[in-house]
């Protein structure tokens, strides 16, 4: 059986927590405290991070590569596409949501630079920007790739789930990001996935 060890309001390890229940199959989700992570953490994550994915003698880190190989494990529903031309084009924009995305919400998410107002402040203006940058997209598409709903969802939805919670808020214009939200937090999958902590993260 997989086992995920999991942050409870971590937007990555939300992301593992999210495809698992998609895929509706035996998983066990182990809720680790960051403030007081056990040494075991640190032997299977050189880096030290959750989420962490064991299955028998494989040990995953990295949220894009664990959903990788859970959606390879457990092919139905497909959350990758299908087509290799478009396979390719999903993992780059998984790439580019890291670099442009990403790595804002780990600035926002470090607990060591809490009270540096300014990183922060810039942080939440480069999500809000990128983010609205997305919109007359989604005004056009369901989800991000078209009519189905796929892993680049499933990466970005953590992220909108707390945008309130990181005090970023879109300007009208980026209403079509709001629906699409709304299309994807009504998924069964992605209730159950949430936390007691992620719940109250949203009114
Ligand atoms: N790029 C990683 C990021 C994972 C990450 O930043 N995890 C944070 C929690 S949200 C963590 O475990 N931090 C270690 C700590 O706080 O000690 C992924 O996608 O899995």
């Amino acid at each position: 059986m997989m086992v995920l060890y999991s942050g409870t309001t971590c937007p990555f390890s939300h992301r593992c927590r999210f495809v698992l229940f998609e895929k509706g199959m035996d998983f066990e989700i182990r809720d680790i405290d960051l403030y007081n992570k056990p040494e075991d953490i640190s032997v299977m994550n050189p880096y030290g991070q959750v989420p962490i994915l064991v299955e028998r003698d494989l040990i995953l880190y990295e949220s894009n590569i664990i959903n990788e190989y859970i959606d390879e494990r457990f092919p139905h529903p497909q959350l990758m596409p299908a087509d290799p031309v478009m396979r390719a084009r999903t993992r780059l924009f998984l790439y580019n949501f890291e670099k442009e995305l990403f790595i804002h919400v780990a600035a926002l998410e470090d607990r060591t630079a809490r009270h540096d107002e300014k990183r922060l402040d810039a942080a939440r203006a480069a999500i809000r920007d990128r983010l609205s940058q997305l919109a007359p997209l989604l005004l056009k598409n369901k989800y991000m790739l078209g009519e189905e709903f796929t892993m680049l969802d499933v990466a970005m939805a953590p992220l909108l789930w707390r945008l309130d919670h990181y005090g970023i808020e879109l300007p009208k214009t980026a209403a079509p990001i709001q629906k699409y939200a709304e299309r994807i937090f009504s998924r069964p999958a992605y209730i159950e996935a949430l936390t007691p902590s992620e719940k109250v993260m949203r009114r």
